[in-house]
């Protein structure tokens, strides 16, 4: 028996053919892939055909045994090394006609190969379909940022003067590793004094002096699924009054950007509020990078709250909402909450 989550992807692929006048979809993408059937390839290590009445997936013979586990919904079928040729040969063999395959996700020269022979090209249905999550895939993204808030709440007090970034960064890994989390949702981002002032900093071996600015921008995966979380504050007892002022300013524009995160509102205009609010104060040229982004198996996916997003919020999107400021030499303020899109407003996934 099919798992109801997956058999309504699987329902929603096959709507998509009809509507389509499609003989099956490819599906290449290591994490489309991973979205319909739980299992990680690596990249480019299988292909997918989706037909109206089977699944097929087109991979190495190692994997037989343990995809074969995992989506027994699927007939495995080795391909002989040449799995673009292969999956070729499988649709002649079937008898298939209109085989979509997914132009924002095939690579340039396989792609041209699919199209040479009659494959049709199609929007990226799957990458659609993940912008709204399930309640399984809600499950797992609130264990995901649950975690990364219990990590925050850990690591705070034990941050002591004179550790390095890549200390704190360890033991923060060190914690999700030990509480579930199969590995970060991205390269951990510790940055203390100057180097909070850079949003994508990477972590390094500073040392926190007694007075300090403090930045972590981290999550972790549960299940596939990411989480995605940032803390500013200052070490010490004598924060600047600037520093003091920029993070109530980025506070605010979180705060007001969660509220403004509902169903029906444009990204565009989740992605105004909180840059009006700073523009207002005079540091949006310091708001260097956009309001949030989607997160799911990927811990950047759609759909985006930034200027030139033309999408509308929908019940179960998962989105951050992640104000900054920056002053370079300085020090910047970062807040981020990942946050759920439901009926009755955003509802924030990092905390307790
Ligand atoms: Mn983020």
């Amino acid at each position: 028996m099919m798992n109801p989550y997956v058999q309504a992807k699987f329902s929603a692929i096959r709507a998509f053919l009809r509507k389509n006048g499609l003989g099956g979809l490819l599906v290449t993408d290591f994490v489309d892939q991973f979205y319909l059937a739980n299992f990680f390839f690596y990249k480019d290590e299988a292909i997918f055909l989706i037909t109206p009445k089977k699944a097929y997936a087109l991979t190495r013979g190692l994997y037989e045994v343990s995809f074969g586990k995992a989506a027994p919904f699927m007939q495995v079928i080795g391909d002989d090394g040449n799995r673009v040729q292969s999956m070729i040969k499988l649709v002649k063999k079937l008898g298939l006609k209109k085989v979509g395959f997914d132009v924002a996700k095939e690579g340039y020269a396989s792609g041209k190969q699919f199209a040479k022979n009659g494959f049709i090209e199609v929007d990226s249905l799957i990458t659609s379909l993940r912008a709204t999550k399930d309640a399984q895939e809600l499950k797992y993204l609130r264990a995901a940022n649950r975690l990364a808030y219990l990590t925050y709440e850990y690591i705070k007090p034990r941050i002591k003067t004179g550790m390095t970034e890549g200390e704190v960064a360890a033991e923060m890994e060190f914690f999700m590793r030990k509480h579930g989390a199969k590995c970060t949702s991205f390269f951990t981002i510790v940055a203390f004094g100057e180097n909070t002032a850079d949003p994508h900093y990477e972590t390094g071996v500073r040392k926190l002096k007694k007075e300090d600015a403090v930045l972590l921008d981290f999550g972790c995966v549960i299940n596939g699924y990411c989480s995605d979380m940032t803390r500013s504050w200052w070490h010490g007892t004598k924060a600047p009054a600037e520093y003091t002022k920029i993070w109530k300013i980025v506070d605010d524009a979180r705060k007001q950007g969660i509220k403004a995160a509902q169903i029906g509102t444009a990204c565009q205009a989740v992605d105004a509020t909180c840059r009006t609010l700073i523009s207002n104060e005079g540091y949006g040229k310091f708001f260097t990078h956009g309001t949030g982004h989607g997160v799911g198996i990927e811990i950047h996916e759609n759909p985006y709250n930034n200027q030139t997003s033309s999408y509308v919020l929908k019940e179960g999107n998962i989105v951050t909402v992640e104000p900054g400021i920056y002053l370079p030499g300085k020090f910047g303020v970062r807040l981020e909450d990942t946050v759920a899109i439901t009926k009755t407003g955003a509802k924030i996934l990092t905390k307790k």
